[in-house]
């Protein structure tokens, strides 16, 4: 009889080893306008366990952006700015989810736009931009636009973030196409726009159920631990 209490507890000393989980991420690095560049994240050591979940998260963050724009019309117009920053993302792994849906690259684009209402033209030069301390000249600067996708990755890829010998590490790609820009509804609108810069961050995070012989030895140690204190 006390020896099936014994092997109850064991039991229970396992079940709470079971949620662990461990994580690799890059740093944030430069993404250089129209090159593709790759990120790498290490695969799951499967001599750690079994994997139950995978969690992937790409971010991209696009700064530095300014758009200026000048009315030269002699009516008050609105001006849009625009700042894009339009992502080509692959990956040597699926990213696919449980609905089947894979991280694209209009997950971590930006396309912002920010309206202004110039005045008329304060007299400088017509038909070219010009920085004037008017009214009719509006200066946008977005700051840091961060884009993420968290991605629950689905069971049925979970083989293909699994290392083994030789293939320990997968990769990310991106490449980005940065453009700034303005549009006017009226005439004689003009702007300077100064191209962003972009980076890129990826991080993996797997769940996994340790291997029989973890659990055995955790056993054994609740085992150990039951017949000191008796
Ligand atoms: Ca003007
Ligand atoms: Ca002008």
């Amino acid at each position: 009889m006390k020896k099936i209490i014994t092997l109850l507890a064991v039991v229970s000393v396992c079940s709470m080893a079971m949620a662990l989980s461990v994580s690799n991420e890059t740093t944030w690095t430069a993404l250089p306008d129209e090159a593709q560049t790759d990120l790498t994240l290490d695969k799951f050591d499967t001599s750690q366990g079994s994997l139950t979940g995978i969690t992937l998260e790409v971010g991209t963050r696009t700064l530095n952006a300014e758009v200026q724009l000048d009315n030269d019309s002699t009516e008050p117009q609105t001006g849009t700015g625009k700042v894009l920053n339009t992502i080509t993302f692959s990956s040597s792994v699926s990213t696919v989810d449980s609905s089947f849906q894979a991280i694209t690259g209009a997950d971590i684009s930006v396309n912002e736009t920010q309206a202004f209402e110039l005045e008329a033209t304060s007299g400088d030069p017509v038909g070219e931009f010009n920085i004037t301390t008017g009214d009719d000249y509006a200066d946008w600067l977005p700051g840091q636009i961060e884009k993420y996708v968290i991605q629950e990755i689905a069971s049925a890829v979970f083989g293909q973030y699994e290392a083994s010998a030789g293939d320990e590490e997968f990769t990310l790609s991106f490449t980005p196409s940065m453009l700034t820009g303005a549009t006017f509804e009226g005439e004689n609108g003009h702007f300077e726009g100064s191209s962003p810069n972009a980076q890129g961050f990826a991080k993996v995070t797997y769940e996994y159920i340790p291997e029989p012989m973890t659990m055995a030895l955790l056993g054994l140690g609740g085992l150990f631990v039951r017949r000191r204190s008796a």
